[in-house]
């Protein structure tokens, strides 16, 4: 009998990548759909059409809809990727992120544990978690969150992952992934706004790039490849807790001119601070500090030690950092060229 597995957050970018591959391994896959005003099926749209998946509704706001929805699905597997995923905003909107990444958790644990107690959860987690801890950050690094994103993904770990675990002998997993980024993560996030912007600028369509801290550091893998790795989490004998990371960290500022290198931009930064431009060749500036972008309080630096995963899961990343903005940026020209051509 095929293997059913629920997704949460499969209209998400790792929501879509996880559907492709487990509808590859011979899953039978659903996916948990909220209602939104807009079409919310741009990255699953094939699998959609193609009756390779089945959508749900439900919400992680509504224990009812999760019990309905878990009861229809009758899932071996949940991968619970739903989640108010932009730590930005998260200092904008606290309530709104509590109660989708940690509220939300303990409904959909409580309603899969009624249905089934031998279901195998997953449990998106992040290095965001780890905010002012010292990097390199592994499993036994202590987590110090500085965002409310990074706190309500922290207590959802703590009470629902390892608590559920240890008390009720749930089999539920949490992956702890550094950031991974790919042509379907969304436009605001920095990486993806560096390669759309730059396509666009290139194409005339855009004037400016405006970014906030470019000193961050950040260990930026393929979402792709970080895919596998949630799956081969719940194939274990026994629970237990992964970092998935590709061990390199790079700064926003190095990611904006490996993209800008790639394009053929020749880039030269001027000023200081606040008051720093990037210009082309030609004097053109191409990229301006905006403090609006700045946060409340930032992780400075994240870098995985993943070496638990390579040894104990055979997980290895595939994608070198510098072949990521590669497929990123060609995927942003073809997108933009095709929405110029439309305009003209
Ligand atoms: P994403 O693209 O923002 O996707 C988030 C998903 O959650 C979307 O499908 C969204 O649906 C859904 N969602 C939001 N609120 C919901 C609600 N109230 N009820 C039901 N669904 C809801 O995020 P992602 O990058 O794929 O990340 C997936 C998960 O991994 C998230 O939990 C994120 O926090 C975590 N994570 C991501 C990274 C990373 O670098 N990408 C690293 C570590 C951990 P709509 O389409 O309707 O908005
Ligand atoms: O791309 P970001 O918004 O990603 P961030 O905050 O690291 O969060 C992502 O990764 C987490 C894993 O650690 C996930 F859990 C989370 O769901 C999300 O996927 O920002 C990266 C860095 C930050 O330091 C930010 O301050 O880029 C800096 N940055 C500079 N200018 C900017 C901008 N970030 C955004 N989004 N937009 C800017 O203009």
């Amino acid at each position: 009998m095929k293997k059913r597995a629920l997704i949460t957050g499969i209209t998400g970018q790792d929501g879509s990548y996880l559907a492709d591959f487990l509808v590859a391994k011979g899953y039978e896959v659903f996916g948990m759909l909220r209602r939104t005003s807009t079409d919310p099926l741009m990255r699953i749209v094939n699998l959609y059409e193609e009756r390779k998946i089945t959508l749900l509704s439900g919400n992680m706001r509504d224990a009812c809809a999760l019990e309905r929805v878990i009861a229809e699905a009758k899932p071996d597997e949940i991968y619970n990727l739903a989640a108010q995923s932009d730590v930005g905003i998260s200092f904008l909107c606290p309530e709104e992120t509590f109660e989708i990444n940690y509220y939300g958790v303990g409904r959909l644990v409580n309603a899969a544990m009624k249905e089934n107690p031998s279901v195998r959860i997953y449990q998106a987690s992040t290095s965001e978690m780890f905010g002012k801890t010292k990097p390199p950050q592994s499993e036994s690094s202590p987590f110090h969150p500085v965002s409310p994103y990074g706190e309500a993904k922290q207590k959802a770990h703590d009470d629902y992952v390892v608590g559920y675990r240890n008390r009720h002998h749930l089999f539920i997993c949490s992956g702890i992934l550094f950031n991974h980024e790919s042509p379907r993560r969304g436009k605001h996030f920095v990486t993806r706004k560096i390669t759309h912007s730059l396509a666009k600028i290139e194409a005339g369509l855009q004037e400016t790039l405006l970014l906030g801290n470019l000193e961050a550091k950040r260990d930026w893998g393929f979402a792709q490849d970080y895919v596998e790795a949630m799956w081969l989490m719940l194939q274990k004998d026994q629970p237990e807790d992964f970092v998935i990371a590709t061990g390199e960290s790079r700064t926003v500022r190095e990611f904006f001119e490996t993209a800008a290198r790639l394009i053929g931009f020749k880039i030269r930064f001027e000023g200081k601070g606040q008051d720093e431009v990037a210009k082309d060749e030609k004097g053109k500036i191409i990229l301006k500090i905006d403090p609006k972008y700045y946060r409340k309080a930032e992780v400075d630096s994240l870098l995985g030690d993943a070496s638990k995963a390579y040894k104990e899961l055979g997980w290895k990343p595939k994608t070198s950092f510098e072949e990521l903005v590669r497929i990123m940026l060609e995927h942003d020209r073809d997108e933009v060229r095709a929405m110029a051509a439309k305009k003209r």
